[in-house]
């Protein structure tokens, strides 16, 4: 008894050990990581609002949890039929109902504020700097920049004989998405066959994309970097073949991407390599 003790034990302390070594993978940035178990890191205001509630809940749902069990462990050792043979009689308790209907309300009031703000803060975008439109079809994102002569890319999802040192496997995509860093926005969504749902969640960022409807959502991504996402609406066999690639760069590393891809998007991919390859602040997926 004791040895498979001590086993558990090793086999408890070889985890810890195995989650240590793997810590400076754990805050997911832009894409998941080995052994995270939280939300990928935020690079978004909206994004970091939702990191705070979330740490939020947790608190508040693990002291609810606690309570519950402490009850449920007095109740088991103080009540059992061994100690307590003759069980009282009591079926109601004025005090005690009233408390445990209005304290429950009460936690939930205090979670609906900063629930409430979140939401405003998710509806409510600032004037946009930026519009791009994204379109879902089974089974690939399409971007186009409505401000740039309509310029179009499709997103096609690498197949692993494709994918360089460094690229996520599923996630990389031929061609990338380019927004400049710290500006907003706009993101018109819609999809040309069935539901899609469009997702970067670094961004917090995550809305159904519907045929003949257009959805919207915005964010202002605050460090350069590459950001994947999936759909994340069941649309078809290959829907976990539809990975969306955002690169977030410089206001002017942007400028020049934008001229070159209206004519040749191929070598607006170099420009930006070029730009990675000058830059301290290179691919997150090199990490
Ligand atoms: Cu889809």
């Amino acid at each position: 008894m004791l040895r498979t003790g001590r086993q558990t034990t090793l086999s408890i302390a070889a985890l810890a050990a195995s989650l240590a070594t793997a810590a400076p993978a754990y805050a997911g940035v832009g894409q998941p990581s080995p052994w995270e178990i939280g939300l990928q890191d935020a690079v978004t205001p909206v994004f970091r609002q939702a990191h705070e509630f979330h740490s939020f809940i947790v608190v508040i749902m693990a002291a609810v949890v606690l309570f519950v069990l402490a009850l449920l462990v007095i109740v088991v050792v103080r009540f059992r039929e061994s100690k307590n043979p003759v069980p009282s009689k009591t079926t109601h308790h004025t005090l005690l109902e009233v408390a445990w209907t209005i304290i429950p309300v009460l936690i939930l009031v205090v979670i609906a504020v900063p629930s409430f703000r979140l939401l405003y803060a998710q509806y409510s975008p600032p004037p946009a700097d930026l519009t791009i439109k994204v379109i879902g079809r089974q089974w690939n994102w399409d971007v186009i920049y409505p401000d740039a002569g309509g310029l179009t890319m499709t997103q096609i999802m690498l197949q692993p004989d494709e994918l360089q040192p460094g690229q996520p496997n599923k996630l990389a995509t031929d061609y990338k998405a380019v927004v400049p860093v710290n500006k907003v926005v706009r993101v018109e969504v819609t999809a040309s066959d069935v539901i899609h749902s469009f997702t970067i969640p670094s961004f917090g960022v995550k809305v159904d994309a519907v045929p003949g409807r257009l959805n919207e959502t915005w964010f202002k991504a605050e460090r350069e970097g590459l950001y994947y996402g999936q759909c994340s609406e069941l649309c078809g066999l290959q829907h976990s073949g539809m990975p969306i690639t955002i690169q977030v760069v410089a206001q002017d590393v942007y400028d020049k991407w934008l001229a070159a891809a209206k004519t040749d998007l191929d070598g607006a991919d170099k420009l930006l390599e070029q730009a990675d390859a000058g830059s301290a602040n290179t691919s997150v997926a090199s990490r």
